[in-house]
């Protein structure tokens, strides 16, 4: 399963994304530290469903647009040196380590400090917030690298040392994986870890920090945002987002009031609203046609589908039908690294099956498919167990 980790300064919107993305209610307050111990939930990345190529619906879809599941973390916010305590400190960072990808909410109306504060909207310029999450990431895996140095110095002096493996275990506490410290060791130009010093350690945590826990700003509040702010965010990578504006749209969708399904850009009042409840829809209705979107399900699947270069693909029985043995169509989606192979997929149904994987069969072409096949988007594959 796949961790989207929700980080940032205080006050920033975290908690309000993850209630809007993943339908479970998370503390939200306007003053910093709101959230002490991190929020975990279910949320998903929204791709088409490959049953629109079918004559019926699979009924695990929403009219084509396919939610496939992903874990969110919310964790408390940060501030600037948290890696020396200041703030809540280190914590945050402990709860980010099985993140793959974070989601960096910064509070794009320059409505809060850089503490968090609240402060009038427009006056702190946001573009100071993005570089800090980055910093606070490396110094944290510095840290951890440096508080290690003399026993990696030490074992570097045995006869049958692997820097890879003795990497390997001291970062697994920042979730760094094994292929993690092999590419960024080929990244970096480093004596023998027997010459190694701080300035070292910090050099590798950079490559560290950028293969494992890449970043994607989310600049949060375009609702009220000042448009400067909003642009210059977005020319610096970051995604749009409302999360208040989410939030608003799923409790009216979850409440039978509206028809919207997270990631469209448009929704449709089709229940009894009170004249209050419809002139805060059509607010958000500003918004949603403003941005194409409030952002959030975007967010989400650009983290997933472009920073992890994840595809969906699709295991089913029936290379025909589309259906596993009890006739269910399309019943599950996996989310895999780009270029995976079907024995790929068949490891991540289970490890048995990718044990026994003997071939597979392509579900478009009904053709059989060779192991180095590459998998694409949509894949709908047939495995055939030996
Ligand atoms: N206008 C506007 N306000 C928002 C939006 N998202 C969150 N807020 C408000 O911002 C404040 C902080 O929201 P939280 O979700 O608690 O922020 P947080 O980042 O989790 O804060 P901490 O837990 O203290 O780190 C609350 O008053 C929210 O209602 C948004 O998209 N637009
Ligand atoms: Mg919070």
């Amino acid at each position: 399963m796949i961790t989207v980790g929700l980080a940032g300064k205080p006050n920033a919107g975290k908690s309000t994304f993850f209630s809007a993305a993943t339908r479970d209610d998370a503390e939200v307050g306007n003053y910093p530290f709101t959230t002490i111990d991190a929020n975990r939930g279910m949320a998903a990345v929204r791709t088409e469903c490959p049953c629109e190529e079918l004559d019926e619906r699979c009924g695990n879809c929403r009219d084509g647009r396919r939610y496939v599941p992903v874990e969110l973390v919310d964790v408390a916010g940060l501030v600037p040196d948290a890696h020396k305590g200041r703030g809540l400190g280190n914590q945050f960072l402990d709860e980010l380590r099985q993140a793959d990808v974070i989601l960096h909410v910064v509070d794009a109306s320059g409505g809060t400090d850089e503490e968090g504060e609240p402060v009038e909207v427009g006056t702190h310029d946001p573009r100071e917030d993005v570089e800090f999450l980055k910093d606070e990431l490396e110094m944290w895996i510095a840290g951890v690298l440096t508080d290690n140095l003399n026993g990696l110095v030490r074992r570097s002096k045995t006869p049958d040392f692997d820097v890879e493996e003795a990497l390997g275990d001291v970062l697994t506490g920042v979730g760094a994986s094994s292929a993690d410290v092999r590419r960024a060791l080929r990244h970096v130009d480093l004596p023998p870890v027997g010459d190694w010093n701080e300035s070292h350690a910090e050099e590798l945590a950079g490559e560290i920090r950028a293969l494992s826990k890449p970043i994607l700003p989310v600049a949060n509040k375009v609702d009220v945002a000042p448009d400067e702010y909003v642009e210059a965010l977005v020319d610096n990578g970051a995604v749009p987002t409302s999360a208040e504006s989410e939030l608003a749209l799923r409790r009216a969708d979850e409440a039978d009031v509206i028809d919207y399904a997270p990631g469209d850009a448009s929704f449709e009042i089709t229940g009894d609203v009170s004249d209050e409840q419809r002139a805060g829809l059509e607010r958000v209705r500003g918004v949603v046609e403003e941005f194409g979107g409030t952002g959030v399900q975007e967010a989400l699947d650009t983290a997933v589908y472009d920073l992890l270069n994840r595809i969906t693909a699709y295991p089913v029985e029936n290379e025909n039908r589309w259906t596993d043995g009890s006739g269910n169509v399309l019943p599950d989606a996996f989310l895999l690294r780009e270029g995976a192979t079907p024995r790929d997929l068949a490891y991540a149904i289970h490890s048995d099956i990718g044990d026994d994987y003997h071939h597979a069969v392509d579900g478009r072409k009904k053709q059989r498919i060779s192991d180095e096949t590459e998998l694409e988007e949509g894949a709908v594959v047939k495995i055939v167990t030996a």
